[in-house]
């Protein structure tokens, strides 16, 4: 699986948004999605703007906006055309079915009416993919069009979403492809199908040589459970498709540039392992 290019994978997939982003990653040749994670749709608009042309993923939690506007929407869609990317709401969804059809279809942020892409945990069972899919019967959205990613491990210290949890997620992800592209996840122990896709967020730069581990992966963390690794370390030893990076790319002076080292990295990183180079 690892050894597959995106491109081959793509023709495997069974679900039609998975084989989009992996043909999009091939195409563009970018693997990086950042994390918009600020306060004002301003901001946000200027990070895909500057992103926009070095990722595959735009990211976003618009339950932390201070400003969600049906206008920022709409520029936010102009955005993902006009440099090709698909957006992601990070919402992880994780209540019962019907629930979660009204987070997904209703309320002010209306997700399935613009996210092309959206984080489910797998707690509640089948149950959840089944509530996120009857939402759509009623937004302006096709089901083709929109797909989820179920969470099955992550990046935080001391998680509970590991091990067991982990695999039994992965086989929820693996019986559900009508509506699920893929996993986000810190390994793809237990993630056998070419057609998921493997988003793996806690992804960093070391800041000095100090935050260099002892196995020549960069470690760090932010003071707040959040743990990270390398972009060479997530794409060859842990599996990652995709790497999420947020506060690498938007606290950095120049985010434009910072993008684009790193989807540099993540790219060669990704060529070793398919044996590119
Ligand atoms: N995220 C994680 N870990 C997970 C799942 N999701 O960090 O296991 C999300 C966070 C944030 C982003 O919600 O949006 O990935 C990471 O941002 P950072 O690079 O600034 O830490």
């Amino acid at each position: 699986r690892l050894r597959t290019p995106f491109e081959a994978r793509a023709e495997k997939s069974s679900n039609p948004m998975s084989a989009r982003l992996l043909r999009l990653m091939s195409e563009k040749q970018t693997t990086l999605c950042i994390a918009a994670d600020v306060s004002s749709s301003d901001k946000v608009l200027e990070l895909a703007n500057a992103a926009g042309p070095h990722i595959c993923v735009f990211k976003t939690h618009v339950d932390a906006l201070n400003d969600f506007s049906e206008n920022f929407v709409h520029e936010l869609q102009r955005l993902a055309k006009t440099h090709n990317f698909l957006l992601m709401e990070d919402r992880k969804f994780g209540d019962i079915g019907h629930t979660v059809s009204l987070q997904y279809g209703s309320g002010k942020f209306k997700i399935a009416d613009w996210a092309d892409l959206v984080t489910v945990h797998a707690t509640p069972g089948p149950g959840i993919i089944d509530g996120l899919v009857s939402a759509l019967e009623t937004s302006k959205a096709q089901l083709e069009d929109r797909a989820c990613f179920i969470v099955a491990e992550m990046s935080s210290k001391d998680t509970l979403a590991t091990g067991p949890y982990q695999t039994a997620a992965i086989k929820l992800a693996e019986s559900r492809a009508d509506f699920v592209a893929g996993v986000v996840s810190q390994s793809s122990t237990g993630l056998p199908s070419l057609g998921l896709v493997q988003l793996t967020p806690g992804v960093r730069v070391a800041h000095s040589q100090n935050g260099v581990g002892k196995n020549g992966n960069d470690t760090s963390s932010d003071g707040l459970g959040q743990q990270y690794n390398s972009p060479h370390h997530v794409v060859l030893e842990r599996g990652a498709d995709v790497a999420v990076v947020g506060r690498g790319i938007t606290e950095s002076e120049n985010p434009a540039e910072a993008a684009k080292l790193y989807r540099d990295l993540l790219w060669k990183a990704y060529q070793q392992r398919i044996g590119a180079n």
